[in-house]
C-alpha cells in the first residue's frame, strides 16, 4: 500500500472528503481547490506516476477516466465541461506520488496551463 499522503486517506488514516468509491478507485476533494469542483481520482493499487504504468494498468487508467466522467454527469456539470489533469514527475508539478487525476470544474479553464 502507498505510504504517501494519498495511501492514509485510502486506509482511513487521515481524514478526507471522500465523493466516490469502488473497490478499485477513491475519489476525494482536493485541500487546495483550484475551482469551485477540484476532485483528485486515485487507484487504490498503489502506482507513484503515470510514468510507472505498463501496459497491465491499462483498464485501470481507463477506469479513473471513466469515474471522472461519472462523476461530472451525475454532479451536471458534464455539459458545462470540465477539465482533468495528470501531472507527472517535476516539470509536470507533480508533488504527491500516488498517481491521481484533478477533475476541475465550475468556472472556465485557461489554455494554455501555467
Ligand atoms: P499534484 O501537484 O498533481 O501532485 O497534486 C497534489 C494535490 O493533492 C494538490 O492539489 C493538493 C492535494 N493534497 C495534498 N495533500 C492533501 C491531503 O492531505 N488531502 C487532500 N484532500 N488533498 C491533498
Amino acid at each position: 500500500m502507498s505510504d504517501t499522503l494519498f495511501g492514509k486517506i485510502i486506509r482511513r488514516e487521515i481524514p478526507a472528503d471522500i465523493v466516490y468509491e469502488d473497490d478499485e478507485v477513491l475519489a476525494f476533494r482536493d485541500v487546495n481547490p483550484q475551482a469551485p469542483v477540484h476532485v483528485l481520482f486515485i487507484p487504490k493499487r498503489p502506482l507513484a506516476t503515470l510514468d510507472d504504468a505498463v501496459a497491465g494498468d491499462a483498464e485501470l487508467l481507463g477506469k479513473l477516466l471513466l469515474a471522472c466522467a461519472a462523476y461530472a454527469k451525475r454532479e451536471g456539470f458534464a455539459q458545462q465541461g470540465y477539465r482533468t489533469v495528470i501531472n507527472c514527475n517535476e516539470h509536470g508539478g507533480q508533488t504527491v506520488f500516488h498517481l491521481h487525476v484533478h477533475l476541475l470544474a465550475g468556472r472556465r479553464m485557461h489554455w494554455p496551463p501555467g
